[in-house]
């Protein structure tokens, strides 16, 4: 409509100019909406149906960034057989036993009476977590054998329906973990060998992904979702959703889009991995694109060769090489190897997600409290080097690795030279300090420049720490 028709219809006189300007007012209120929708629209993608999330990617991910180490765990009904069937062993992950060995359904549901972990204590697994330095704990709401640890009004083939234990787990941890300050997170699977709209009717192939169930839509919009609430509502706020199972045939990218809506419309400020989506580049675990839902990438059982400037992600990993609980499972990684994975990982600016599967017992097995116990020391000493550091700016050094924060880098020094010269190279910001971490006098350390891009600082002849003694840079920013 043009300017001059309008004013040739005064006489009808006022009612069209008051429609006029209201028209204007709301014309103006949905370009400003509009405008605003432009500016938020890398925020987050959910000014969508909820229409509730003005929460940034940026101001979600804030703590995930920052504290860097998790405690994976998984835990369920494959704890009882713990890898062996009618007397035979399953070769595979101990949680994999339901479909390597071609269990049905009806056989292995009788697991849960016999699922009774009198020994589970939630406050023992949060301090063995808290002490190792981890912040937050991801925990197996439901693996793929879809048995629930908690009461859930969807399937009495839960903790409390059907076992004889009748405890809330993920209540009792949900209170433990608010009492001690650590997040609690939930590995939640999609792909379900239990339910008949998923996977349960592939019996004796649970895992085929050639198959498809006409009623898995409503397995999603029914049993998932309601699910979902039913975690978020009962023992939330949740630090991350973290799901699983995405590579079903039935799961697609819509699918993907949609959880991760439907997620942040129950908590605006939940952390969702890229295993929403089915965009997933197998164990290397980073999306294909962010055409996929997720806020990281979610590497399995290995670590990035070099950074991943921009991209957040996790490294997902086992102590030894089973997730749920196996017997016979006694490959462990050394407290070593495990300390400089942890090391490397944030060296490269990722997170850590260690992993323990307890026993049917509730017990978290003895070699890896050791281990996360030997963490938890080097880590009281060293955290400073962990928390809140991004990737190294020095790219690969031959002694180590680094880590870094706004005019400090850390140095881990993993071998310690011989010499008592420790060479830093790649290296051309002025250094105004620097002082081994665990010295609390924080004494000062002779450091002489070599050229424009090199330092070598003069270090005493023994390492702090001979596994990884931390030398702190205070540097000029450029
Ligand atoms: O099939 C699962 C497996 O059981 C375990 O949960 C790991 C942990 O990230 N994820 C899947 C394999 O990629």
């Amino acid at each position: 409509m043009n300017e001059k028709t309008i004013r040739s219809c005064n006489s009808a006189g006022s009612i069209s100019r008051r429609i006029y300007s209201a028209l204007m007012i709301a014309a103006i209120c949905v370009l400003l909406i509009a405008g605003c929708r432009q500016e938020g629209s890398q925020t987050s993608v959910l000014d969508s149906p909820g229409g509730k999330n003005t929460l940034s990617k940026g101001e979600r991910m804030n703590w995930w960034r920052n504290d860097r180490f998790g405690m994976f765990i998984h835990w369920g009904l494959y704890a009882v057989p713990a890898g062996e069937w009618k007397g035979g062993k399953v070769q595979g992950i101990g949680e994999w036993i339901m479909e390597n060995g071609h269990i049905p359904v009806s056989e292995y549901e009788q697991l849960a009476k016999q699922f009774n972990p009198v020994k589970f204590d939630a406050e023992q697994w949060v301090q063995i977590a808290k002490n190792a330095g981890m912040k937050y704990i991801v925990i197996t709401s439901k693996h793929h054998d879809g048995f629930c640890l908690w009461n859930t009004k969807y399937t009495d083939y839960d903790v409390v329906d059907a076992t004889p234990f009748k405890r809330d787990i993920l209540g009792e941890l949900a209170q433990e973990c608010r009492k001690q300050g650590i997040r609690l997170c939930f590995y939640h699977s999609i792909m379900d060998w239990h339910h008949p709209d998923a996977q349960a009717p592939f019996y004796p192939k649970y895992n085929d992904t050639s198959k498809s169930n006409p009623n898995f839509d409503r397995y999603v919009e029914y049993y998932l979702k309601g699910q979902l609430k039913e975690l978020v509502r009962n023992y939330g706020p949740l630090g991350i959703m973290w799901f699983d199972g995405e590579w079903i045939k039935d799961w697609t990218r819509e699918n993907g889009w949609d959880m991760f809506e439907y997620c942040l419309s129950l908590q605006p400020d939940i952390i969702v991995n890229n295993r929403v989506g089915n965009g997933r580049q197998g164990m290397r675990g980073l999306s294909k694109s962010d055409e996929f839902a997720g806020d990281y990438g979610t590497p399995e059982q290995e670590i990035p060769a070099t950074g991943l400037p921009g991209l957040d992600w996790e490294t997902c990993m086992t102590m030894n090489d089973t997730w749920g609980y196996k017997s016979d499972d006694n490959n462990w990684k050394s407290r070593e190897d495990l300390l400089h994975k942890l090391v490397d990982i944030a060296s490269k600016g990722g997170n850590f997600l260690l992993n323990v599967g307890p026993t049917a017992e509730g017990l978290i097995p003895g070699p890896s409290v050791e281990r996360l116990a030997a963490i938890g020391e080097w880590m009281k000493v060293n955290s400073e080097s962990i928390y809140g550091t991004t990737a190294s700016p020095l790219g690969e050094v031959p002694w180590g690795r680094c880590t870094a924060k706004p005019g400090k880098l850390y140095l881990h020094v993993f071998d310690w030279p011989t010499n008592g010269k420790l060479e830093v190279s790649g290296l051309e910001n002025k250094v105004k300090k620097a002082y081994l971490l665990a010295d609390k006098k924080r004494s000062e350390l002779l450091v002489t420049r070599e050229g424009r891009e090199k330092v070598v600082i003069t270090v005493p002849s023994k390492a702090a720490d001979p596994v990884n003694t931390v030398i702190v840079l205070e540097i000029d920013k450029k």
